[in-house]
């Protein structure tokens, strides 16, 4: 078999996605995901331009060797936009395998090892009460694992919170818009929700928060500290996860269990954080994270130091990223959680995929493939509109993590 054709599609039903199509001359096609938010055109150029002629006449069944020919034939190592570019050509041909095949995409990758995919929902609210409404209103639609964030007093904007009350985009403006942040009014504010969470809703419901990597290692250690008694399941992202080693200093002050790596690319960027157990929750994506191939190999190197899973899943990664994560969420052994934040209708329309929500979980299905499709005619009436992730500033005007 052998690869005839290939294209990049790019779509905005109602956000940015980019899509690769690889066809093969026997008539069976694959897909993968290829969307860096904010980002999205410098990808689909890498493929256009360097990744995807390189393709043409090679046999799709080889999946690794194509996978190291992209990666150590470079030359310049990892990095967002090519490791993004490797994942979508990796999970398209992941997708061919697993159709040639007649299997679901799990089958392939050793079977089921549980029989769904326990999931964590966003409640958002403007103030602890409206966060709290929405911990109801997600319990009530079958969540059992729930992630809270809520407007901090004096800041007019935090991470996680839509100020209109509908549903959380972030990458809502054409050029990127600012916001201003205090660690301090945060810190202060934070485990009021978290106390007054448990007090509603009891010890069962499992509660997550995103700090979205705005702490320093040491304030980090507070609130990790300050959240004990509300056990939370996961507290992500406390700090940049550059320097690794930071990781150690909130380690030294809280049992808080910790989760890290949506803005990870490779095994590279989490190698020191797995072996020294400093996180507990790796959550590096199929479509950052070099595909199935390069995910699953963090998950296997995770699994031998007790660090579970716990996949990024936002609305900016798309279906097709949503549907291969749930195959390997479904087969590996140290699974812990997968992130689910459900697309529009436009974009479910787009993208026809067979994964489906019962009951706080989700279930990959039975279609042979990755059980994700795209319909190119539909996508070509969403033009790409730039949309750009906003920054913040402390107080004083000096720029901090977003
Ligand atoms: O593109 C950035 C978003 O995916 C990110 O801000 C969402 O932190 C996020 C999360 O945990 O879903
Ligand atoms: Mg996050």
């Amino acid at each position: 078999m052998k690869i005839v054709s290939t294209r990049t599609i790019v779509t905005c039903p109602g956000r940015n996605f980019v899509t690769v199509k690889l066809e093969t001359d026997e008539g069976v096609w694959g897909i993968g995901d290829a969307t860096l938010n904010g980002r999205e055109l410098a990808v689909a150029t890498m493929l256009d331009e360097h990744v995807l002629p390189c393709l043409i006449g090679r046999d799709p069944g080889n999946i690794e060797d194509i996978w190291q020919y992209l990666y150590r034939g470079v030359y310049w190592r990892r990095g967002a936009v090519n490791m993004t570019a490797i994942a979508a050509v990796d999970t398209a041909l992941w997708d061919i395998k697993a159709k040639c095949a007649g299997m679901p995409l799990y089958q392939l990758l050793g079977g089921k090892s549980r029989e769904r995919v326990l999931v964590y929902g966003h409640a958002n609210g403007r103030d602890i009460s409206e966060t709290v409404e929405e911990v109801a209103r997600y319990q009530d639609m079958g969540y059992q694992a729930i992630r809270a964030q809520t407007g901090v007093p004096g800041l007019e904007s935090t991470y996680g919170v839509s100020n209109s009350r509908t549903s959380y985009e972030p990458a809502d403006a054409g050029l990127p818009s600012e916001h201003v942040w205090s660690s301090e009014r945060y810190l202060n504010h934070v485990p009021r929700l978290f106390e007054r969470l448990r007090s509603e809703f009891g010890d069962e419901l499992h509660l997550l928060h995103d700090v979205h990597h705005r702490l320093s290692p040491i304030e980090a250690g507070r609130l990790g500290k300050a959240l004990e008694p509300f056990h939370l399941f996961w507290l992500e992202d406390a700090v940049a996860a550059e320097n690794q080693a930071a990781f150690r200093l909130i380690r030294e002050h809280t049992t808080t269990p910790l989760a890290v790596g949506e803005v990870f690319n490779s095994i590279w960027d989490c190698k020191e954080l797995i072996e020294q157990q400093l996180v507990d929750y790796i959550r590096a994506s199929v479509v950052h994270a070099g595909g199935i191939s390069h995910l699953k190999r963090i998950f296997d190197f995770a699994s031998l130091y007790h660090v579970r899973s716990g996949s990024h899943g936002a609305t900016d990664l798309s279906p097709v990223c949503m549907g291969a994560a749930l195959h390997l969420d479904i087969a590996i052994p140290n699974f812990g959680i997968q992130e689910y934040m459900p697309h529009n209708e436009q974009t479910d329309d787009v993208f026809p995929h067979a994964y489906s929500f019962v009951n706080g979980h989700l279930f990959p299905g039975e279609t042979a493939g990755h059980g994700v499709d795209i319909d190119e005619k539909l996508a070509a009436k969403f033009p790409y509109k730039r949309a750009y992730l906003p920054i913040s500033r402390l107080t004083d005007g000096t720029l901090c993590n977003w």
